[in-house]
Order: structure tokens, then sequence, then C-alpha cells
């Protein structure tokens, strides 16, 4: 399995995940405007040209959601994600598309853009609010969104990872702030991170 990334950009919710489930992974760095290591162009795996994008044998994959279920589905039972079939799976799922929709992609990437103006960035921080508001409910007393760590964890955590670069005064939720702190000291994130500063830095 080919695991395509950035550093330190949501894709490290995929590197998270191989790392508790001590899963077999290679990762790729996307470097924008550069072939891949192959020669491809990454739009040949990824037509929209981000990531996560998953590789293994014909198959791609990608959408941040999809990649992180099916590294879940590869590892034990429990591990990354409930048992399919189960409402806490659905509760999962939930979590996961609320992180990836009404968090990233709803207030983060209009807040880290040099694009967005300051009407878009007030109008994203003002949607931030209700959904960290939200998030500091649902985890206040519990390590974990659902019942145990799961793939939506891995997620919230490398997009919360960014508040200090879009502006978002965490301290603001200290629930949040809290959990954050927890889950970087999590041996997986440890490692993930590890691995990846360097190549933030290099970038
Ligand atoms: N719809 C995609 C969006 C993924 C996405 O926004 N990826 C960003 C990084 S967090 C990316 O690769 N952007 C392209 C770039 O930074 O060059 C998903 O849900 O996975």
């Amino acid at each position: 399995m080919k695991l395509y990334f950035i550093p330190f950009a949501c894709s490290l919710a995929t590197r998270i995940a191989v790392e508790e489930a001590e899963l077999e992974a290679e990762f790729i760095q996307v470097l924008p405007g550069q072939l891949l290591p192959d020669g491809r162009p990454f739009s040949a795996v990824s037509p929209m040209e981000y990531v996560p994008a998953l590789e293994t044998g014909g198959t791609v994959l990608s959408e941040g959601t999809v990649v992180l279920t099916y590294i879940a589905d590869l590892a034990a039972e429990g591990v990354l994600a409930p048992a399919p079939y189960t409402e806490a799976r659905y509760q999962m799922m939930r979590w996961l598309n609320f992180v990836a929709t009404e968090v990233h992609k709803g207030v983060f990437s209009p807040l880290m853009t040099s694009k967005s103006s300051q009407g878009a960035r007030d109008w994203a921080l003002g949607m931030l609010h209700k959904r960290f508001d939200l998030l500091s409910r649902q985890l206040e007393g519990q390590d974990y969104l659902i019942g145990s760590f799961s793939v939506a964890d891995a997620y919230l955590l490398a997009v919360l990872n960014w508040c200090e670069h879009a502006g978002v005064p965490i301290k603001t939720w200290p629930v949040l702030e809290a959990w954050r702190a927890k889950m970087r000291t999590r041996p997986s994130v440890v490692r993930a991170m590890a691995t990846e500063m360097p190549l933030l830095q290099a970038a």
C-alpha cells in the first residue's frame, strides 16, 4: 500500500492510523509542482491533486474519510474503528464526516488561504465557534470522539494542529487544547509527527 502525503497536511491522520495499527505502508511525499519519485505527475494518481491518496494493486482511493476507513478495515477490529454495522461505527463515520466537511473544509480551508478576504475569514471564524463548541462538549470528560480511539480522532488531531497557523485561538476551548496536548503524547502520534516534522521544516 502506497500512501501519498504532504507533511502535516490532513494526510498526517493516515500516518497516525498506520502507526497505531502497526501496518505496512510506503509513504510517498508529494512535492507541489514536482513529479513523483516514479516519474509520474501526482495527477496520475489523484486527479484532484490532493492528499491523502492511497494506491494498492490497481486501486486508487482519495478522500481522507474513505482512505482512513480503508486503513481502519485493514487493522485488527477495534484498533482504528468499531466493527461494521454497529452503532459505534456509524458514530465514528459521523465524526469523520463532521471533521472533514464542517471543520477541515468548512472553516480551516478558508482560514489558511491567503486568497480569503477579511469578510471570508470573519465568516469562517464565526462558523468555527459553533463547531468547536460542539467538539468541546463531545470531548469534555472523555478521551475520544467515540468510546475508543478511532481514525476520527487521528483526523481531528491533524486538523487541530493547524490552529496556530490558521490564527484560531484554541485557548478559547480549554477542553480541545487539553485534548490536543494529550493526543500529542500518544505513541503513534509522537512517531507520526516526529517523522513528518523534519520534512515540514525542509519544505
Ligand atoms: N476532499 C479532500 C481534500 C483533501 C485536501 O484538502 N488535501 C489538502 C491537504 S490538507 C491538499 O492536498 N492540498 C493540496 C496542496 O496543498 O497542494 C479530502 O477530503 O481528502
